[in-house]
């Protein structure tokens, strides 16, 4: 794995990077989990700001001011609603991904931060999501010196494990090939 790609276990609001990414949903309009916690800190004009986009579908991603965040823009993308594997979730899961690398690089931004996105209310199951998360981060920055650092901020021991689990398998089998 590309040791630009980190894990640290902790609230992806306190990262001092120059974007975070939030699991939102498509009104964009403010919910519980993550999203909860990144328009709290953020303050109000981040919903202000959110209700001038008109939305966000599944898959795509927008991005917004930070405010009073530590971070200066915060990239919302809606993960798919996880609903048995029938519902193209792999697929929808990973243009998330590549829709915020998309315009994280697009926004010259060279530090992110990434939660779990779709493995809380979503349900997405942890291990399977976090596998599409670093191979497409992966993907991201081969070939790119745009990116100095991608952060998986985990929310809890058990996220940060099963998280920390996955990376060393795909970095083990990597080396082997
Ligand atoms: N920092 C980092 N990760 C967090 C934080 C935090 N402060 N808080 C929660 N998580 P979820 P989803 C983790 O439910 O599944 C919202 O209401 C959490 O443990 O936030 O994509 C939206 O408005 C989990 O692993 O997002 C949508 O309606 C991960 O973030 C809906 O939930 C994602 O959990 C989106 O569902």
């Amino acid at each position: 794995m590309d040791s630009r790609i980190t894990l640290v276990e902790g609230d992806i609001t306190r990262q001092r990077v120059d974007a975070i990414v939030n699991a939102a949903k498509e009104s964009l309009l403010g919910g519980g989990g993550v999203d909860g916690a990144i328009h709290r800190a953020a303050g109000p004009e981040l919903l202000a700001e959110c209700r001038t986009l008109g939305g966000c579908p599944t898959g795509e991603a927008r991005i917004t001011k930070g405010y009073n965040l530590p971070a200066k823009w915060v990239i919302h993308t809606v993960g798919p609603v996880w609903r048995q594997g029938g519902a193209n979730e792999d697929a929808l899961l990973t243009d998330c991904y590549r829709s915020a690398f998309a315009l994280a690089a697009r926004h010259g931004i060279r530090s992110i931060a990434l939660p779990s996105i779709s493995t809380g209310a979503y349900r997405f199951p942890i291990e399977r999501a976090a596998r599409i998360a670093f191979s497409e981060a992966e993907k991201h920055l081969a070939g790119n010196d745009q990116f100095k650092s991608v952060v998986f901020v985990l929310f809890g021991a058990k996220a940060y494990e099963i998280h920390s689990s996955v990376h060393a398998r795909l970095a083990g089998s990597a080396r082997e090939r």
